[in-house]
């Protein structure tokens, strides 16, 4: 088990950078620098990590980064592998997007760079919406959420991208949470070990764009967990596993109320009196784990993923 306070600590995010109190993607990016170190490198696209950044020579984030154009960082973080190895550098390219920069328009690099099996490892910042340019709704936002876009609660369910990133066979698939750091750097850890295409999904709960107070950033993150909306598990060519703070999940008695999630959330408040969505939403929550049964008893997960897709 890796020990916090004893991983580096510097200071990565530098004073009067531009984020908001509560920020979830601050705090992943100092877990994420403390667990890889200098030898990190990351590819950020458009998005709130941009802005955090702060683009040109005043610097909001102690270390390296290319600024890439919304849709294009799969494909520069492999050029830019492509061009380490040439030089005999070993660094690990790291991609830091958001959701809409990877399950929208950023997808085909993505997809691209996870067939040809690029060494790099992609992580997607997951805070449910287009947070930088004012909350609008994203193929990431969960069904029922109220964005700038959907004004009486998203219609669509979640696009499960770790899924999709398991049915294209990487070397590495992970579900991870800010909520969970540990769970988080060993996972980052390990991905970096591995050769090939590894994808990260980082859960990161938005106090502004979620409607919660910003000192409850951890505790929506855990109760994400908690009520079985969020699963932590992982791929490895091969197999698949529940994480450990999630393990006890899997027993539905086990789980809190979900509805002890969406109430701590204003973006949820207009269907707190719906019985017949909150319904829908723990539909969603017994089809991801019944999906997550099938992955962990499949001897090919990448198959089985595939066949659950095309249903
Ligand atoms: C091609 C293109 N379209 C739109 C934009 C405007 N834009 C910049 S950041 C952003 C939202 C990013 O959302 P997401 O990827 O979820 O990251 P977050 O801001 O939530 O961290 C948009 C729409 C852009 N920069 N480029």
């Amino acid at each position: 088990m890796v020990i916090i306070h004893k991983l580096p600590n510097r200071r990565y995010g530098m004073p009067g950078n531009a984020s908001c109190p509560g920020c979830p993607e601050s705090m992943g990016l100092r877990y994420l620098k403390m667990a890889l170190g200098d030898k990190a490198v990351l590819v950020i696209p458009a998005g709130c990590s941009s802005v955090i950044q702060g683009i040109g020579p005043k610097s909001g984030i102690n270390f390296p980064i290319l600024n890439i154009a919304f849709a294009a960082a799969g494909a520069a973080a492999s050029g830019m592998k492509a061009a380490f190895e040439v030089q005999g550098k070993d660094y690990i390219v790291v991609v830091w997007a958001g959701d809409g920069g990877t399950a929208d328009i950023g997808f085909q690099a993505l997809s691209g760079a996870a067939e040809r099996n690029e060494d790099i490892i992609y992580i997607c910042v997951d805070n449910e919406a287009y947070m930088n340019t004012g909350i609008q709704r994203s193929g990431l936002t969960p069904y029922g959420a109220w964005t700038t876009t959907t004004w009486t609660g998203k219609k669509e369910h979640k696009k499960n991208m770790p899924f999709i990133l398991i049915a294209h066979d990487v070397p590495y698939v992970a579900t991870a949470s800010v909520g969970y750091p540990h769970d988080f750097i060993e996972k980052l850890r390990k991905a970096a070990k591995i050769k090939g295409f590894k994808y990260i999904h980082l859960h990161a709960p938005d106090p502004v764009g979620w409607r919660f107070d910003s000192s409850l950033t951890v505790k929506v993150a855990q109760l994400a967990v908690q009520t079985g909306m969020w699963p932590l598990f992982e791929y490895e060519r091969g197999s698949f596993k529940l994480s450990p703070f999630s393990k006890k999940y899997k027993d539905p008695s086990k789980r809190v109320p979900v509805i002890e999630y969406l109430k701590i959330q204003g973006r949820f408040k207009h269907l707190l009196n719906k019985p017949e969505e909150i319904k829908k939403i723990e539909e969603y929550i017994e089809r991801t784990w019944w999906w997550i049964d099938l992955l962990e008893r499949s001897t090919n997960p990448a198959k089985t993923a595939r066949e659950l897709l095309n249903k």
